[in-house]
């Protein structure tokens, strides 16, 4: 309905000019041409004033009513350490084009208001005038040389990259058909190697998991980045051109297929404070939903974004991620949590060139756990436990004490847990604990209690070799008779077969 009334008042209002037209014409036959059309130049001229008048007013009240909004201005200054250069750099640019756009304009309508055609006027012919030739050559070659030089102090400045031994953090950001895949450098702080020969459907980025610099690293979905910390993020591309693209800090550059490019920024602004900034303007004080006034307010809900600059797709749009800028306390337990691509998803499977293999970050991981058992047996809770649950916090399974099949020889990888269990007993010097050996119904009961008290004791013989007083060790072999699960199956059994310690007093 309403498009039908645009289209009818548009229709009217063409009708209208022609008719005005035509009247135009037919009095300018009873008043004679010439002094109509001067009347006309009189009044178009005077129009053309008025034109100006307006447009420069409307620019100017335009950017003033936008001003809050702008990259730049309002609560939007720079939350990096180098964007205050770019933006003033946009300034003096601003300030210069500003003069000349009002002056050009001006000119414009005032000469078109001064020439116009009045009867009897003729134009000068002015062939060379040197005067003017010099000064409107020299005033654009010394504006231009002043921001040619004051562009590349600031470009020198933005893309210097990070120097020999200059603390900082890297992270890898590499962009698709349509995401960003983010790449963290985990404890090691360093970004493992890849290869795109590698890429796979369960290995995105080609990590090559024959490098232990990748065993850490991780996927997140969100760029997090601790306030004041140098970053320099790697920028890659994996099928066209993307941008990668942070706004508030003013980084942008391009992401090349098979050309590794880079940006080191340092945020300076956390995202708390940007909201706490926004805070102060009216324009960010409406509900984010307008149709709910009860939804946050803009500013409660602002983020950082990534976004691509690039019109690289029709899901171009998609490719937003999350930024938070954080104390570094908050990056800290951030990271604590975050968990490797290559443990979460690779670990174990047939694409894991260390399948079977006992990996030293799984060493710490179990030394950990086996600490944190320990410790938690230990801690008086002063909440009463029944006897069974007291039993099962006090006994702790070894799963890495594994004997050679039928014998009762440890295998190289049982060590690592026996020394840690013997660090342990060290760190206790009271601690007395019970070495227990455990098998599965297979076989002869009589025999399986022999191997299960044999391997207690082979136990009790290495942490005794490695400086634990024999009298705070004692061995037991229980054969099948204390299982820990059914017999029936194949993964029943295997819990069975175990080597346990049971802690007696501390
Ligand atoms: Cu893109």
């Amino acid at each position: 309905m309403t498009a039908l009334i645009i289209g009818l008042s548009i229709l009217l209002l063409v009708i209208v000019i022609l008719q005005i037209s035509k009247l135009t014409d037919m009095y300018a036959r009873i008043r004679g041409e010439e002094e109509v059309e001067e009347r006309m130049n009189r009044n178009q001229a005077r129009v053309m004033l008025l034109f100006m008048i307006g447009l420069l007013v409307f620019c100017i009240l335009s950017a003033y009513w936008w001003k809050n909004y702008m990259l730049g201005y309002g609560p939007h200054k720079a939350a990096s350490a180098h964007g205050a250069s770019l933006d003033s750099l946009f300034n003096v640019t601003l300030l210069f084009t500003g003069i000349v756009f009002v002056l050009t304009h001006i000119a414009l309508f005032y000469f078109a208001w001064k020439y116009k055609k009045v009867k009897g006027s003729k134009a000068t012919h002015w062939s060379h005038n040197n005067t003017l030739e010099i000064v409107w050559s020299a005033i654009p070659a010394v504006v231009m040389t002043y921001l040619v030089i004051k562009g590349l102090l600031a470009w020198n400045t933005v893309m210097a990259d990070i120097k020999p031994g200059e603390d900082h953090m890297e992270i890898e950001a590499t962009g698709y058909q349509f995401a960003w895949h983010l790449r963290y450098p985990g404890a090691d702080g360093i970004i493992g190697a890849r290869d795109y020969k590698k890429i796979t459907a369960d290995n995105p980025l080609g990590q090559d998991w024959t490098d232990p610099h990748n065993f850490d690293d991780f996927h997140p979905d969100e760029l997090w980045l601790p306030v004041g910390k140098k970053v320099r993020v790697r920028i890659i591309a994996r099928d066209v051109l993307h941008n990668f693209y942070l706004p508030h800090f003013r980084v942008k550059m391009d992401a090349v297929p098979g050309l590794p490019t880079y940006f080191v920024f340092t945020p300076e602004k956390t995202t708390e404070q940007y909201r706490d900034e926004l805070r102060n303007y009216p324009e960010y004080n409406v509900p984010k939903d307008p149709n709910d006034p009860e939804s946050k307010m803009l500013w409660e809900e602002f983020n950082y974004e990534l976004a691509c600059a690039e019109l690289c797709g029709k899901s171009h749009y998609s490719m937003r991620r999350i930024v938070r800028v954080v104390t570094q306390p908050e990056y800290d337990a951030w990271l604590a949590k975050q968990q490797s691509y290559y443990q979460s998803s690779i670990r174990g499977k047939d694409s894991d060139p260390n399948k079977g293999k006992l990996m030293d970050f799984e060493i710490i991981q179990n030394r950990e756990a086996l600490n944190m058992s320990v410790e938690k047996a230990l801690v008086n809770t002063g909440i009463p436990l029944k006897p069974e649950e007291e039993a099962a916090l006090k006994t702790i399974r070894l799963d890495y004490v594994q004997f050679e099949s039928g014998g009762s020889i440890l295998t190289a990888e049982s060590k690592f847990q026996l020394d840690d269990l013997s660090a342990i007993l060290t760190k206790y010097p009271s601690l007395k604990i019970e070495v227990s050996g455990h098998t599965d119904n297979t076989g002869d009961p009589a025999a399986n209690k022999v191997l299960s008290q044999q391997r207690a004791d082979v136990v009790k013989t290495y942490l005794t070799a490695q400086g634990i007083v024999p009298g705070r060790l004692s061995s037991v072999g229980y054969g099948s008779s204390k299982p820990a699960d059914t017999n029936d199956t194949d993964a029943g059994r295997q819990k069975n077969r175990r080597t346990e310690f049971r802690i007696i007093s501390n």
